[in-house]
């Protein structure tokens, strides 16, 4: 019982910060710069993404709260009790609470790429419920994961709220729901939170709130990239851009340098055009059909959808068998 050692998924630091230079440099040298959006989540990013969940405009957070609050029970009951519970992207695990809660779970089993996260989130879960056996692992989980091995036969059910699916495109969140489906085995279940298709007005406000604190998540990223890669990146001369792309359905995210100006991460040159930008984050909305179809495409039964009173945010419940 209790808190168990965490455990790395992946790699040790000098491994994290060589992928995440290659990443950089990588993701710099292409006509349309982009960097992968799982860098933002630095132990600064960590923070910044809470104080985003907390703001007026983001409703993604509280709709997902409301609607797990509200339809807890017929949750527990899809997800079972007793099993192992398995979440990607933690970071807080505070809609999880909520679960453990409900479903008394053999082993809760976090797994997120932000360290310091995890590791305060564990402490405060662990302080909740002291007889919870926690088993988290830190990594990335878009690369082969180390997972502890459970012996026994309790049904696992992986659970992926928030949205952190709309961050994968199409294809990798296919991929994604493929591997969790292998995971989980014959008997298992899956919750997955997906923002739905709405207004794009409700969609741009939540992306470029009025505190500007979306902005400063985004120019994390290059704060980041300076602190651990040694890089010259001056964030004055960058700015946060949010949009909502229509016809791909999803919010894009950039950085866009103001001025003509090049930067060295460590040994590399880049230049940037005035206007030009990095293309840091996407964030798909689905609608309750769309999502289907993708999880049935990765070997899932859509079994029941979760909404919200506004109809914002849905919680997916989908089965393996
Ligand atoms: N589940 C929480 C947090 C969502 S934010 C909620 O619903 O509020 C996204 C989380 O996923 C962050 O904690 C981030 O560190 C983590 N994350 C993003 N990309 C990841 C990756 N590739 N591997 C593991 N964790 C990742
Ligand atoms: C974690 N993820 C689902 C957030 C989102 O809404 O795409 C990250 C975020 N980016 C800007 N604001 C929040």
């Amino acid at each position: 019982m209790g808190r168990e050692h965490l455990s790395r998924g992946n790699s040790g630091i000098d491994a994290r910060r060589a992928a995440f230079r290659q990443d950089v440099i990588a993701g710099l040298s292409p006509p349309q710069k982009a960097l992968p959006p799982k860098h933002f989540y630095d132990a600064a990013g960590s923070r910044l993404f809470e104080r985003i969940c907390r703001l007026p405009e983001y409703y993604l957070t509280r709709a997902e709260l409301a609607l797990t609050r509200a339809h807890v029970g017929a949750i527990a009951r899809f997800a079972g009790t007793g099993g192992v519970l398995m979440e990607y992207g933690s970071g807080e695990s505070l809609k999880t609470r909520l679960l453990i809660r409900a479903t008394r779970p053999s082993v809760y089993m976090p797994v997120d790429i932000s360290e310091d996260a995890l590791r305060l989130a564990v402490a405060k879960l662990g302080r909740a419920f002291p007889g919870l056996r926690i088993a988290p692992v830190a990594g990335d989980f878009s690369r082969p994961l180390d997972l502890p091995a459970f012996r026994g036969r309790d049904r696992r059910v992986v659970y992926f709220p928030g949205s952190t699916i709309g961050n994968l495109s199409p294809q990798e969140a296919q991929a994604f729901l493929r591997m969790t489906r292998g995971q989980v085995g014959p008997r298992g279940a899956m919750l997955v939170g997906v923002d739905l298709k709405k207004d794009a007005g409700l969609l741009h406000a939540a992306y470029n709130d009025a505190r500007g604190v979306t902005a400063a998540f985004n120019l994390n990223l290059l704060a980041r990239i300076n602190r651990e890669l040694g890089a010259d990146f001056d964030l004055r001369r960058f700015a946060h851009y949010a949009f909502y792309n229509a016809p791909l359905g999803r919010i894009e995210m950039h950085l866009v340098s103001l001025v003509p100006q090049s930067v060295n991460v460590g040994d590399h040159r880049f230049g940037f055009a005035a206007g030009e930008s990095i293309h840091t984050e996407d964030s798909y909305k689905y609608s309750v059909a769309e999502f289907q179809a993708l999880a049935a495409q990765a070997g899932w039964r859509p079994g029941k959808v979760w909404t919200d009173s506004k109809g914002l945010f849905a919680l997916h419940g989908l089965i393996a068998d």
